[in-house]
């Protein structure tokens, strides 16, 4: 709390008691959030817990057994500590089944980041229960992921400058981060964030109910993912948080209301702010709009509430502005109705329409001839569709780009260099998508082919009363630089990764984007032989 008795960087709007309809409508919503499955089973509740448990002794075993090849005595290699962090969902108590745990294994100076791959790793794979274990060193934010006893499990490691961990370290003191390598510093963010955002909202359970709602809403309207734009899980939470600051008293259902009216209406670029920008101990960027005009491109800025201040939505572009804005407004005319009693609250869950709202689609097509291979390929050219977007923003006559928020993955066995091409160009006949690994089997020239296919929608201006024809919509320039940009990758290999953009109607869109039973029978199409 600061000198004014309350929390954030402004007073509360309102200090109200919830009013009995709105204790009403959030018993509804609890009732509904269960009814979607948002919730885990107790049993597996008590799963994750077991696994923390023994993954936390692990931690300690590895920080011993370094220790004691580094000399150290046993005791004092005992004496080192180590201990397990959480963050993401499970650390804000909105996860849900099938979510992963996100760990941070903080240990001391002794243990080196070589040591977690080359020690830790190693343990984790003998570990009682524990499949999938795969680390990615090279990484941005270097990981190790695994399952253990079912729970998929995310490690990453913080080294910091002290002899020992002790079991009461809390992550807050910024001078922890002094004398620390910069991947370490990365990696202590997500749970200074997460404890800190905890810290920051005046009832931690009423921010989780509202939370668990605004994640299941924004995940259903395919709103929510960082990569292409939007926003991701952070950003929600320091959203939700924000609105829990305004309104202290207020339960679950009437933060959720609140939530869509304001966020509807907030003037950005204006930050949302959980607390006042702090300077600090190391000589890094802090976010500051006034000073670096990468920041005042922001348009939608939300900023961690930890040093080094960031935006957690610098991917956000003038497409995915208008479409979250969008969003917002739907929101806030179903959670009024659900508030005087015209609407459920089921109705705000509804799943997107994302592939029956435009008449033109971009398909973007990865492939490669080997799983792992495409993986990589994939997401590196999802990680670049934002580009694309932005470029295609500046597209006369297209009012917006809408980036798909998934990828749709399919196997083709093919027999021929044909089919590979025309696979590949997405052209998938009837014949090599019923075809199974069997039937290539020893066939010479053949193979299989993955694809990775992402979707954009292009909403285009109406053309001028009075005008004729289609509107000429020319996307060569956006499209053509994309394929070059994408193609920039340093491992890119042009013999083994294929590439292709094209613009389609909505009509030739593949059943494999719809449920079953979500597209409405085509018309009967005249064949012209
Ligand atoms: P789930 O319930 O797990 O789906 P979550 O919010 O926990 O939701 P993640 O486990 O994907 O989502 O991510 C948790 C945090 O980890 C969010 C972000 O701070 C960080 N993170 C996720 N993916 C990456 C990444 N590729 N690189 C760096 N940090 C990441
Ligand atoms: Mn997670
Ligand atoms: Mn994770």
């Amino acid at each position: 709390t600061n000198d004014g008795g309350y929390l954030g960087v402004t007073p509360p709007i309102s200090v109200a008691e919830s009013t009995e309809r709105e204790k009403e409508v959030t018993i509804t919503l609890m009732e509904e959030l269960r009814r979607q499955g948002t919730f885990e089973s107790d049993e597996e509740a008590r799963t994750r817990e077991l696994v923390l448990g023994r993954v936390s002794a692990l931690v300690k075993k590895f920080v011993q057994k370094v220790g004691i090849m580094r000399g150290l005595s046993e005791a004092a290699a005992i004496a080192s500590g180590g201990k397990i962090f959480t963050f993401g969902s499970y650390r804000l108590g909105v996860h849900g089944p099938g979510s992963d745990i996100d760990t941070l294994c903080v240990v001391p100076k002794h243990v080196s980041r070589d040591d977690f791959f080359e020690v830790f790793e190693p343990m984790l794979r003998e570990f009682d229960g524990a499949t999938e274990v795969a680390g990615v060193p090279e990484a941005y934010v270097p990981i190790i992921t695994a399952n253990i006893s079912g729970i998929p499990i995310d490690f990453l490691m913080a080294r910091l400058a002290l002899s020992s961990i002790p079991e009461d370290l809390s992550l807050q003191d910024d001078n922890l981060l002094r004398n620390i390598d910069e991947r370490c510093v990365r990696s202590l963010g997500g749970s200074r964030v997460a404890n800190q955002i905890l810290r920051l909202v005046p009832n931690v359970q009423v921010f989780r109910d509202s939370l668990r709602c605004i994640k299941l809403w924004a995940q259903r309207r395919a709103i929510y993912s960082n990569v292409n734009g939007f926003f991701g899980g952070v950003a929600w939470a320091m959203l939700v948080a924000r609105i829990c600051q305004l309104y202290p008293n207020a339960i679950a259902g009437a933060i959720v209301s609140r939530f869509f009216i304001i966020m509807y209406q907030w003037t950005w670029p204006q930050p949302v702010l959980l607390k006042q920008i702090e300077e600090g101990p190391l000589h890094v960027k802090v976010w500051n709009p006034k000073l670096y005009p990468a920041d005042r491109a922001h348009r939608m800025p939300i900023i961690t509430p930890t040093y080094p201040a960031m935006c957690a939505t610098h991917n956000v572009t003038a497409s995915t502005q208008m479409i979250t804005t969008e969003e917002f407004k739907r929101g806030a005319d179903i959670v009024d109705k659900v508030i005087v009693g015209t609407a459920q609250w089921s109705e705000l869950f509804l799943k997107h329409d994302f592939f029956h709202k435009y008449r033109y689609y971009l398909q973007i097509i990865a492939s490669t001839g080997d799983a792992d291979l495409q993986l990589k390929w994939s997401g590196t050219v999802e990680s670049r569709i934002r580009q694309l977007v932005m470029k295609l923003e500046y597209v006369d006559s297209l009012i917006l780009a809408h980036p798909f928020i998934k990828g749709f993955e399919q196997v083709c066995y093919c027999i021929s260099e044909e089919e590979i091409r025309a696979v590949a160009q997405g052209e998938i006949s009837e014949t090599i998508a019923k075809r199974k690994k069997e039937d290539i089997q020893g066939k010479e020239g053949a193979g299989p082919v993955y694809t990775t296919t992402y979707y954009v929608g292009l909403a285009i201006e109406p053309r001028p009363p009075g005008a004729i024809g289609q509107r000429k919509l020319d996307i060569s320039y956006p499209t053509t630089e994309f394929t070059k940009l994408v193609k920039t990758w340093e491992k890119f290999d042009e013999s083994t990764m294929g590439i292709v953009v094209r613009n389609i109607r909505s009509s030739l869109l593949p059943d494999n984007v719809f449920d079953p039973g979500e597209r409405q029978p085509k018309p009967a199409v005249k064949r012209v032989k």
